[in-house]
Order: C-alpha cells, then structure tokens, then sequence
C-alpha cells in the first residue's frame, strides 16, 4: 500500500523561500533542513542517563532566513498564521510563547553560544506531524540553527553540530519551557540515512546502527491524541526520576539495579525507577534483534516496553493501547508508544506486505471505539541536519 511522502528536502526549501518572501518580501540567504524522528525504544531514558535509538523520519522543517541591519526579528510559520515582530537584543527566556518560543529560542541559544547572530527574516515550514510526539520541536529548532549556521558561513563541523545540539536543547528547556532530555535534537543533527542513531545519555557518545530491514517497515501511527511536552505530565515524571537517584544516592538511574528499585520508599516512584531500569536494558537487546532480523525478540522487547510505559511509567492512553493491540493482532512483529506519551503515535515494525492490514484494521478499531482516525506514515530512516544550497 503507498502512505503519501513527504515532499523532498528540496521542494520543502522552495517552500520556506516562497514563504519567506510572501510573508516578509525577503530572499532567502539561506536554508537549513532539519528531520522529525520516531524512537525504536528507549523512552525518557535520555535524561536519565540512558540509552535511546531513534530514527529520523523523512518529515522535516525547512527554515529560509534573510539577514536585516536593523536588529529586527521577523518571524513566521506556514503552519500558523500570526507572525511574531520584535528586536534580537530582547531575546530571553520568558519573553516568547507558542511556536515563536522555538524559533526565537534558538536565535538566543545560538547567540549565547558565541555566534554574532543579527536581525532576520525567518520562515518556516514543515511537514512533521504537530503534537504528534514525533519531534516537530526540535526539527523547527534545528533547521532554524542550520540556516542561521549558513546566514553566517559557519561550516558545520562535528563540533559545530554538537554545539547546535546543545543550543537547540537550552531552546527548547530554557525558553519554550520543555524540560526534555536532548534525545530528539541528537538525532535530529547526527542521524545517518538508512541508520537508527543509538546514543548513550552518560557518555554523550552515539552511533549510527543501519537497519538492514529488507522486508519489514518502520510504521508510525499517531493516534491525533494531542500531547504537549510544557503541560506537568513529562515534567513530573523527570521529577520522580530524579527524587528515586537522589533517595539512591546515585547521580541518575542509569546506575540503578532492580535490586535498588525495591529498595525506594514510595511505590509509584519506585514504579517509575523500574521503567527507567528495564526499559534501558531493553535498547541494546533491541539493537541486536534488529541486527540479527529476530523479529521474536524485537516483538517481545516493544510489548515489554509498551506494558512497562503503560502500567510503571503511566504514560499511555487508551488509544495508544488499542493502536498496539490492533498492530500486533494484524501481524505487526511489535509495536509500542513512542515519545513523551500522554498521547502522541505508535511505532510498529510490519512485514512489509502486511502494512495495509494493520492500517485497516487499526483505522477499523479506532472506528468501532469512537475514537477520532488515526494517521499513518512510513518511517523511511532519513538523514540530519543540512544546509540547503
Ligand atoms: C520527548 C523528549 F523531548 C525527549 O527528550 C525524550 O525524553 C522523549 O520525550 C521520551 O523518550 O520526545
């Protein structure tokens, strides 16, 4: 079955360059690219210290930006209609909300960072499901600091990237107020086409893993159960987290056994400490299932993730549930939530010839629920970051 694609790098560029200047009359001097991602496995393990492995989607942003002598700020979103005006030099945490927040975020990170970042026109445009917990955030944040790197001639070395990554991090914490953990900007600079990035949270190392799925499709499933990563959900539970460390005296939970789990005083978090535990012990095994084609193994690892996120870490929802149930009902090898949770997607593995069956039959059950329909894309695993000639 065809799941529509999203336009090429390219024709999402002519897009941000028509956007940028039907909105601001400005010509571009520059385009940054950058991806949305789907996690394998490996969920709020980041800022615990652990281990994730995501894949970058084919669905991207696209920021075109023009340089202004004037320190104004210009910015605007094809993806909304109010554009947000203000100076350069009043960029700080607290001044921003809504998708303005992510935009500006990272013109002030970029500037604390070092870079000589001047007044802009700046538009952007983008194909990543919003709320869909497939990273929309830190694609718009990164492709906007890709164009600012080429506004400013900055060639994007490995350090350079790095410290992208990290600017687009203290963005999405310091100014929209998310307090995530860096897996989704990771990915979005380092991914390698065709690779699902494994990155280690306590070294700050990672590594491309090619998917060698010959037969099988990464699906992704969003569920249209909005979910926000600034609504005390995602926050609460990084919270939990750390009161378990800080009870075991260790400095994350990535140092943590199950035997230390039994040993927290209060149920729910050591319910939360669990996950943490089992869920990054399930990375590595998942890593070699994936290596090996053992689509067994790959099966039992998602359920236990997914039982583990829905019952330790309760951050499912009843559609999400009931897209996993359905997934593996019609013969997906496994699936599981993905994301921050509390709505959001599903990521399945399917043998291929099977994808039209689970999308029917996922489509059917939310029908029969009375939930709203679900939307489907393929996870085709694409590249990172980029400037755009
Ligand atoms: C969100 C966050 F942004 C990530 O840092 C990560 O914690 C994820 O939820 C859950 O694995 O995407």
């Amino acid at each position: 079955m065809s799941l529509p694609t999203p336009p090429s790098a390219d024709t999402l560029a002519d897009r941000a360059r028509a956007g940028l200047r039907e909105r601001h009359g400005a010509d571009a001097a520059a385009v940054g690219w950058a991806p949305g991602r789907v996690n394998l496995i490996g969920e709020h393990t980041d800022y615990n210290g652990g281990l994730v492995l995501p894949v970058a989607l084919p669905h991207a942003t696209a920021a075109a930006v023009a340089r202004r002598d004037d320190g104004v700020v210009r910015l605007s979103s094809a993806q909304a209609d109010d554009d947000w005006t203000g100076r350069i030099d009043e960029l700080a945490p607290g001044r921003l909300t809504g998708w303005p927040a992510y935009v500006g975020g990272v013109l002030w990170a970029l500037g604390e960072a070092g870079l000589e970042v001047p007044g802009v026109d700046l538009h952007v445009d983008g194909t990543v499901p919003l709320g869909a917990g497939l990273s929309s955030s830190a694609s718009i944040e990164c492709a906007v600091a890709f164009a600012v790197l080429g506004l400013l001639d900055v060639e994007p070395t490995a350090p350079t990237r790095q410290m992208v990554v990290d600017a687009c991090i203290r963005a999405e914490t310091e100014m929209a107020g998310a307090p995530t953990g860096g897996m989704d900007q990771t990915v979005a600079v380092f991914a390698e086409p065709g690779s699902a990035l494994l990155i280690d949270f306590s070294s700050h190392r990672h590594e491309a893993e090619p998917l060698a799925l010959v037969d099988r499709s990464i699906l992704v499933t969003d569920t249209r159960v909005s979910h926000e990563l600034t609504d005390g959900g995602y926050a609460s539970r990084r919270d939990e987290c750390e009161r378990a460390a800080a009870e075991l005296g260790i400095p994350t939970l990535r140092e943590a056994t199950l035997d230390d789990v039994t040993r927290l005083t209060d149920e729910r978090v050591a319910r939360r400490a669990r996950h943490i535990v089992t869920e990054t012990a399930r990375v590595p095994a998942t890593v070699e299932a994936l290596a090996h084609a053992d689509w067994r193994s790959l099966g039992e690892l998602f359920a236990a993730s997914h039982a583990s996120m829905r019952d330790d870490f309760e951050i499912s929802t009843p559609e999400l549930d009931l897209a996993v149930e359905t997934a593996v009902a019609h013969g997906a090898d496994g699936a599981r939530m993905t994301g921050g949770g509390f709505g959001g997607s599903i990521v399945s593995v399917v043998p291929t010839d099977r994808v039209e069956e689970v999308v029917e039959a996922v489509d059917a059950a939310f029908d029969r629920a009375g939930y709203a329909s679900p939307a489907h894309l393929l996870a085709e695993p694409s590249g990172g970051a980029t400037l755009l000639p």
